[in-house]
């Protein structure tokens, strides 16, 4: 049908626009000095007119079992800041404007992932040349200061807000000032302090290694907030103990990695139960310690010693498994990974729960520290920060 190699079409400025005579079916374009390539079921896949598109909502109303099989692009349009498409067999046309046609690029072979290593900035303390931080009556007051914190916890995977009102319950209006609070067995809200009788090492007074919370949930609450209603104090004003340490769990699983990649797979191979049970709880899940992405990409990691439950591998798997458990746990604990920060009445952390491993130091059991934490998710956040940076930008 096509002799050349690239043969123009109907374009009146100039050869922009082509369809390729190797695969007809293709639209190739320049845009913004790119040349792009774009395959026929793809576009009409995504054609933008109303009997595709609903224009109420811009729901696709399409189905691909419904489309030709054999769908080709016939002809080519060229009108500079639209490219009008129609298709055979059955001459469906689609207009697409060139800036979106410039803007959905096919890729190389990336995710198009933002929640793996891709999309983060990895850290170790010394990397931070100041803190995430940012004080709650102006995070609340200017959107532009909001949208700063919530891309923060995206980028570093965590912010620290100061001046939150250290009243009962204010962690919950923490959460619902960007997403929707993940209830769980622990209750909207939970309360970390000394108890006579506890279900969990969360409520005494020891040190609690780095970790992230509820591994043995599927999928895992993906933001934890913790608040802070008093520190802990041993007499006359003075502090005792309950820091809190952050490591960047995605950094030190970047190290793994480029360091020891036996142990880095086996890391991300090896499904490690964890459970939680209690008088009216029995949760359970299975997952990797480091999980990846289609991609391959570190996507998440979930580490709790507390919660792990005996590994039931074949023995060979078992006995290589645990030196490698020895040395990422190992890795992860390593002094310069880990943020110190002590909590002050009024701070309040919120963090990414499948990145950020979070730690704290012993206490007095009589030292009154409390905290409020509860659980919320990071698709929330993202979406509440979309739809600030989308007032930004108009
Ligand atoms: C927890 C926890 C941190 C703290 O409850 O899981 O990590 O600072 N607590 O007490
Ligand atoms: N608490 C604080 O995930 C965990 O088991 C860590 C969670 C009890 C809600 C503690
Ligand atoms: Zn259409
Ligand atoms: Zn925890």
């Amino acid at each position: 049908m096509y002799s050349q190699l690239y043969a123009p079409v109907e374009s009146d400025r100039g050869p922009e626009a082509y369809l390729t005579s190797q695969n007809a079916q293709d639209l190739e374009l320049e845009a913004t000095g790119d040349m792009l390539r774009f395959p026929a079921v793809w576009l009409r896949d995504n054609c933008p007119c109303a009997e595709c598109l609903d224009p109420g909502s811009g729901q696709k109303l399409n189905d691909i079992t419904e489309l030709p099989e054999d769908v080709a692009v016939n002809a080519v349009e060229d009108a500079g800041e639209s490219v009008a498409v129609t298709f055979a067999p059955d001459g469906h046309r689609s207009v697409f404007s060139r800036s979106w046609l410039a803007g959905h690029a096919l890729v190389d072979d990336q995710d198009g992932d933002e929640r793996t290593e891709d999309g983060k900035e990895l850290w170790r303390p010394a990397d931070l040349n100041r803190l995430p931080e940012h004080s709650w009556p102006r995070y609340l007051g200017e959107p532009a200061d909001r949208a700063r914190a919530l891309d923060a916890v995206l980028r570093w995977g965590f912010v620290l807000l100061h001046d939150v009102p250290a009243e009962p319950g204010t962690v919950l209006e923490v959460a619902a000032s960007f997403g929707f609070v993940r209830e769980t067995n622990y209750g909207r809200l939970f309360d970390v302090r000394v108890e006579p009788r506890p279900g969990n090492l969360a409520y005494t007074s020891r040190r609690i290694l780095p970790h992230t919370d509820n591994p043995y949930r599927d999928p895992v609450p993906t933001v934890q907030l913790l608040h802070c209603l008093r520190a802990a104090e041993k007499g006359e004003g003075e502090v005792g103990g309950g820091d809190t340490g952050l490591v960047d769990g995605f950094a030190a699983a970047a190290e793994l990695r480029a360091t020891d990649r036996e142990s880095f797979d086996l890391m991300a191979g090896t499904p490690v139960p964890f459970g939680y049970q209690d008088k009216s709880t029995d949760l359970r899940a299975s997952q990797p310690l480091i999980q990846l992405s289609p991609r391959g990409r570190i996507r998440g990691v979930r580490f709790n010693n507390r919660s792990a439950r005996p590994l039931r591998r074949p023995y060979a798997e078992v006995i290589a498994f645990y030196p490698a458990y020895r040395r990422w746990a190992a890795l992860l604990a390593r002094p310069e990974r880990q943020l110190n920060l002590r909590l002050a009445p009024g701070d309040c952390l919120v963090f990414d729960n499948t990145r950020i491993m979070h730690a704290r130091t012993a206490y007095s059991a009589t030292a009154g520290r409390h905290l409020q934490g509860c659980y919320a998710d990071l698709d929330g956040l993202a979406s509440t920060l979309g739809v600030l940076q989308r007032e930004e930008t108009p």
